[in-house]
């Protein structure tokens, strides 16, 4: 029989015995299997990584951003280090315009933080919202391209910040697509993977949401398009909008209505015309167009030769490729600026409103984002390097 004590003593011995064996490792060997177990682990990790790039393959890009050597802007701000590089889409390799389209997707399925404004239920709706809200401020008037370069900087933060897109916000020169003679349906920007899906299903007589379409056709200006229904490929046909058409509140699908007969309005003549104005409000109302001017323009002609959503003046954001449209027209109002740069940086002038009384835009004149963005004057957006927009075009 073990008695408790002889029982504690057996486990002294052996404890005594253990720490006596213990001793006698040798020091090199303890050394040398820490190293063996630090390579181990290594491997293991390095192992995973090859495994994960598998299933997830890690995409080598080209650097987004480009050195700045230019002197600091004329109207004060500092020029951010490194600028985003926003791209013309079909330069673009197809991994980068898949990131776009993902990250474009990832705000699709965000919640809204506008307090549900003009029913948004998603982050994309939210920027739309904004859109059918503001509409009647923001165009036809000074400060319509400043508001619209602002709305695309924090459309881009947004793609950046929330959905983990490390690219630019990429823009869509229609010009290229009209000179060289394509229908906009075999246009990059449309292509049903590497873009943005095609023409709506077609409605015969198709006349617009707001008969946009037998407007121009009985101003003689255009014959109507084709299409007119649900987008049925890409990405984006499967999109539920909730806001819009109009200041309307209904769940609808993205709809286009191609009209290749304003491809006229969209050729490199037409902007080159565009482009030969002196002062910023003249640049700005042959940009923007109808009804100011008596025949579309630039801006206006882009949005009705996709048509559908695109030819809505409040919901047009609906359609993802809005934001490529007008960074393409931010673009060109950046390139008149390089022309004269010195004056014109600091441009700015036309009516506050639609209607009188209005007060005349100045560069402290402020641009309203509502909930997504504070308040910031046409000041801090005239230089498109700066800080806070941190961008320039190839
Ligand atoms: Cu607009």
């Amino acid at each position: 029989m073990v008695n408790m004590y002889e029982k504690k003593k057996d486990n002294g011995d052996a404890e005594r015995a253990a720490a006596v064996a213990e001793s006698r490792i040798p020091t090199w060997l303890i050394f040398v299997s820490s190293i063996l177990l630090v390579f181990l682990s290594s491997l293991l990790a390095f192992l995973a990584v090859i495994a994960f790039s598998a299933v997830h393959p890690i995409v080598i890009r080209p650097p987004l951003t480009t050195p700045n050597t230019t002197s600091p802007t004329s109207t004060g701000a500092s020029l951010c280090a490194h600028p985003a590089l926003r791209q013309e889409w079909r330069v673009l390799s197809n991994a980068q315009k898949l990131d776009y389209i993902t990250a474009v997707q990832c705000l699709q399925r965000l919640p809204s933080i506008s307090d549900n404004l003009r029913g948004a239920k998603t982050r994309f709706d939210d920027f739309q919202a904004i859109h059918v809200v503001l509409s009647e401020e923001v165009h036809l008037v000074g400060q319509f391209l400043p508001w619209h370069r602002r709305l695309l900087n924090m459309f881009e933060v947004a793609l950046r910040e929330e959905c983990g897109f490390q690219g630019a916000l990429p823009y869509w020169d229609w010009s290229r697509d009209v000179d060289s003679g394509i229908p906009l349906v075999k246009s990059p920007v449309f292509d049903a993977v590497y873009g943005f899906g095609g023409n709506g299903a077609d409605i015969p007589n198709y006349a617009g949401q707001f008969g946009n379409l037998s407007t121009m056709a009985s101003a003689g200006w255009v014959a109507p398009g084709t299409g007119g229904g649900c987008v049925v490929d890409g990405p984006f046909a499967a999109y539920n909008l909730s806001v819009g058409p109009g200041t309307n509140t209904t769940n609808h699908c993205l709809q286009r209505a191609f009209n290749d007969n304003i491809r006229g309005f969209l050729s490199s003549a037409k902007i080159a015309e565009v482009a030969r104005q002196t002062t910023f409000e003249a640049f700005r109302i042959e940009l923007e167009g109808a009804p100011v001017t008596a025949t579309m323009r630039l801006h206006d002609g882009g949005h009705n030769a996709v048509g559908g959503e695109m030819a809505d003046r409040y919901s047009s954001p609906g359609d993802p490729i809005f934001y490529l449209h007008h960074a393409f027209l931010d673009k060109l109002w950046w390139q008149w600026v390089g022309m004269n740069f010195s004056s014109r940086i600091a441009d700015m002038s036309g009516r506050s409103t639609v209607d009188p009384p209005f007060v005349n835009v100045t560069l402290d004149f402020g641009l309203d984002m509502m909930a997504i963005a504070p308040k910031v004057t046409i000041r801090e957006v005239m230089d498109i390097r700066n800080d806070l927009l941190c961008y320039i075009y190839e």
